[in-house]
This record gives C-alpha cells, structure tokens and sequence, in this order.
C-alpha cells in the first residue's frame, strides 16, 4: 500500500504530491482520530469526477420534486446535459401533476448576457405556470448568471406575489464551492426557507411519523424502503427528495423523527429543523440486508413502543429469511473478491455493508466531495476550518419557532442520548478494516496506479471512469444511477444487486479484454 501511494505521489509536482498526499490515508484503527482532507479544491489539470454547485442543487436535491417545474436559468446546454441523467424516480399523487419527464430552460443568449435576463426568467416562470400549474416553481441559475448578476431573487419574490404560489430561486451558479456539495447546502437552505412549515392547517399526525432525509428514489429505492417501514407501521410524512411531492415537503415539520440517509446532502436540513422544530434526526443506512435491519431497530428504538418493537422484528425475520434464502447462492460465487468504491459524497460508505453482506470486502474507498465528518465522524466538524470557498455559501440564522416547536421531552432526549441513537454520524473511517486506503477526489492518474497495483474483481463507480476501468478487463457496477438497474436498497434490492454484481464479476467476458493502451 506505502508503494502505491509512492508511485501516485511520485508523479506530480511537488506542491501537487504535498497536497494530494493528505487526502490519501491508510486505515489505521489504533490511532484514535485518523485524519484525511477533503472537502478542498481540486487542482487544475487534474482530472477529477466531481460534478458542480449547480448539479448538487438542481440535479439532486431540488430535481427530484415531481409535482413542482425547475426552471434553469442559463444556457441551454446546462439544462440539456442535466436533463433524466440520475434515474430518481416519481409516482405522481391523486391531482396527477408530473413534470419530471421535463427540460425547462430560459435558453439564455448572447443577447440576454449583454442585456439581462430577468424579463425573460419571469417570462418563463408565468408560461410555466399558465400551461403546467405546477404546486411550486423552482428557478436555478448557471454560472453565466451569476456572473452578469440577475437578480433571480427578486424575480422569484415578485411572480411568488403575483401567481400565489412558492417560487423559490436558488443561486447555484455552478462555479460556487469547490463541487456539488455546495449546491445540497444552497437547496438546503431555499427549501428551509420557502417551504419548511407551509402547511398551517394540519397539527399532527397520527402515528410513528418519519421524514425520510437524503433518500432520492434512485432506481425506485425509497419504495422498497417504504414497502417494509410501513409493514411495521412506520409512517413516512416526506422524502427529500426520493418521489417528492411539494404537499408532502411542506409537512415535514410534523414527523417525530427525521431519518438521514445521505448525511452529505442534507446534514443542513436535519439540524436546522432540529433548531427550529426541535425535531431530532438520527443516521440510518438502508443499503445492505444487515444494515437495514440495524436502521429498523434503531427506528423502533426512537419510539420505544413494544408493539412497534415486536412488528420489526418480525418483519426482520420474515424478510431476512427471503433475502438470505437467494442470497446465498450469490454468495458462494462472490465470498473473499476485493471492491474499491469512489463514490459521491455517502455511497462508497453505504455500500460497503451491502459487500459485506455478499462476503466481498472494500479495500480502497472514497468519496468525491464528501468533507471529513463522513469520513472521521461529526466529532470532527469543530476541527474543519472554514474556508473562502465554504463561507461563499450562506448559512442560514435559524430560530426556535415559538408555536411550533416541540422535541421530544427532556426525558425521552436522556434516554435517546444514553442509548447513543441521536444526532450523530460515525462516518466511512471506523468501518473500514486495517490496511485498506481511503482515497479523496481519486484523480484519474491514482485510479489507473491503483488498478495495476491491487486488481480489484470490481470497481463501484460512475459513468465519467466506468469505461476507463472496464478497458482494464475490471467490470465496473455504476452506484449512481445502477446501471439501469434497482432498486438496490432494502432487502429485495439487496438481492436485485447481488444478481447483478454476480453477472458482472463472474462474466468470462473480462478475460479476453486487452486494454487499447496495450
Ligand atoms: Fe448523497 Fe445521493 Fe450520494 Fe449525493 Fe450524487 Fe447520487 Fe452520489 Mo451521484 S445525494 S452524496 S450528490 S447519496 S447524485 S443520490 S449517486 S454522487 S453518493
Ligand atoms: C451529479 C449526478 C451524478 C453523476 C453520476 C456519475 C448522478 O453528480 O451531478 O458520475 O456517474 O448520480 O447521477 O452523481
């Protein structure tokens, strides 16, 4: 492992080797805080797989809302090449409203640059509306707006004003922050402030209420999640943003509990309902049969209700006793191969246990954009220092709601907090074994290094290396959007993946590959 960090290291300049050397970490578990960097500028000239700000707020966390129309103010080209590429899905609800199939774009021009292009955003935000009557209308702006100014604030404050419904305009031009992550913590903040608690009229809901945080229906995921919580009798208020509905958003502030899933995308809107609502929000990870169990428990802990406790261990067992049965004989074929796992900003974390569960073992990983608190565990956040590029991106002054804000009381908080469930995320680093390398923004040139050095049987990845690693004769499984495949979450996709891993890693294809470099 030393050897192969020397060689990737070996090959850039020497300012470029002093910072890259800090984002690649051995795993070493006997030392208490193991640090990585992360979260910083890639170097130009570097090939990276980050996306931009734009693509984290339109693209993944505001897109998904099926109900709603996003207009993209900018060039055509941003709306085109960011139009169905991420497989999140959407049901529409009773009124039948369903635009996600859309591309709307201003097609900003030459002219509109020289002149401006407010007149035009409002222009489209009216034709929206008059043709789709969507439930909300949500305008982005790309870099070349940014740069020019528009004030799309105004514009959205204004046409709000005169149509009677939530236009909410996010300034995510694609050049703020240093990736997408700074277009979650950007969507994060348009949604807290424009839609969060909407809804007035309703004052509770029945039941065990759960939002379900960073799950975005990628291969129709949320609805094998919600299949098995709803057969224990936990009930999902909304999804940010997996098969979202605006009705649905707007009543979040009402569920018990919130369940983080990403915690990269959306770590912003747990704590800021924590303040305002005093909702409390804990870690879940629905990917892989174990880790699903493990997050139903930790659910049926939250509420601390026998009856609750007893339907998920029943569904535990009912469901675990399917999925193992078919499991197993994957397993047979996949026992003891090798994964690396270079994925967005909570995947190559989540998807470990999903391995784990098929007996293949991670033994390099990292993220894309993530910061250190998903590798190292939130202990590390008093620890990051802020930086240009992360104090461009605002963060909201959030206060308690006086009527509305109702936590759990103060001694169910003792006990959640003595059972450790609450408010927390132990990040990639503790899981991952002795000896294996965490590698942050993996470039191109340390992807190549580390496939000739450790020839895993597969690579989890997306589609900007997919083919670079599969002219290595490695079969490469895509976990953004799955290949076409899914869903992979719970425990029918944890067999729907073990199917497909299996057909990959044991395809005899890759043995007449010879790579064209060769
Ligand atoms: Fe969260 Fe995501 Fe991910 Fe992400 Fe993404 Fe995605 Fe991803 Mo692609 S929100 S961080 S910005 S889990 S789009 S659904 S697959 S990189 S690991
Ligand atoms: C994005 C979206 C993406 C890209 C996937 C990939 C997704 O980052 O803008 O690189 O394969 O999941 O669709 O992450």
């Amino acid at each position: 492992t030393q050897d192969s960090i020397a060689e990737i290291i070996g090959a850039y300049p020497k300012k470029v080797a002093r910072k890259r050397s800090k984002h690649i970490v051995v795993r070493d578990p006997s030392i208490p805080e193991q640090e990585i960097n992360a979260n910083a500028r890639t170097t130009p000239g570097i090939i990276t797989q980050r996306g931009c700000a734009f693509a984290g707020c339109k693209g993944v966390v505001v897109g998904p809302f099926g109900d709603c129309v996003h207009i993209v103010h900018g060039p055509i080209g941003c709306s085109y090449y960011s139009w169905l590429t991420r497989r999140n899905q959407f049901k529409p609800r009773e009124d039948g409203k369903e635009f996600l199939h859309y591309c709307f774009s201003t097609d900003l021009n030459e002219h509109d640059v020289v002149f401006g292009g407010v007149n035009k955003l409002k222009q489209a935000v009216q034709e929206a509306y008059d043709i789709f009557q969507p439930k909300s209308i949500t305008v982005h702006s790309t870099c070349p707006v940014g740069l020019i100014g528009d004030d799309i604030q105004g514009a959205a404050r204004e046409m709000t004003q005169k149509l009677g419904l939530p236009v909410v305009a996010f300034n995510c031009e694609g050049y703020k922050g240093v990736s997408q992550s700074a277009g979650h913590h950007i969507a994060n903040n348009g949604f807290f402030k424009h839609w969060i608690g909407n809804d007035t009229e309703t004052e509770e809901i029945e039941g065990f209420t759960v939002n379900l945080m960073g799950e975005y229906n990628i291969g129709g995921d949320s609805w094998e999640i919600e299949r098995v919580l709803e057969k224990c009798g936990i009930k999902v208020v909304s999804t940010f943003s997996g098969d979202a509905s605006y009705d649905d958003a707007i009543k979040a502030h009402l569920a018990k509990v919130n369940l983080v899933m990403c915690h990269r995308s959306i770590n912003y809107m747990a704590s800021m309902m924590e303040e305002k609502y005093g909702t409390p929000w804990m870690k879940v990870n629905f990917i892989g049969v174990h880790a699903f169990a493990k997050s139903l428990r930790k659910i049926a802990k939250f509420f601390d209700d026998p009856a609750l406790i007893q339907r998920v261990e029943d569904v535990i067992v009912e469901e675990l006793a399917i999925a193992e049965a078919q499991l197993t004989q994957y397993r047979k074929r996949l026992e003891g191969k090798t994964v690396f796992l270079f994925v967005g900003g909570s995947r190559a974390h989540h998807y470990q246990e999903l391995f784990a569960d098929l007996g293949m073992k991670t033994i390099v990983a990292g993220y894309e954009f993530a910061h250190r608190d998903d590798y190292e565990g939130r202990q590390a956040l008093p620890k990051i220092k802020v930086d240009a590029d992360s104090r461009n991106i605002e963060e909201l002054d959030v206060e308690r709601d006086s009527e509305r804000y109702n936590p759990p009381s103060d001694a169910e908080m003792e006990r959640l907090r003595n059972e450790k469930i609450m408010n927390d995320y132990k990040g990639m680093m503790p899981d991952m074994g002795e000896g294996t390398l965490l590698v942050d923004n993996i470039s191109h040139h340390e992807l190549d290094v580390l496939i000739k050095r450790f020839k895993p049987d597969l690579i989890g990845s997306g589609i900007k290396d997919k083919y670079v690693i599969e002219k290595f004769g490695v079969p490469c499984k895509q976990l953004h959007n799955y290949d076409y495949g899914g869903p992979f979450a719970g425990f029918r996709g944890a067999v729907n993946f073990a199917k497909d891993v299996d057909l990959r890693v044991n395809s005899p294809t890759w043995q007449y590959i010879k790579a064209p470099w060769d």
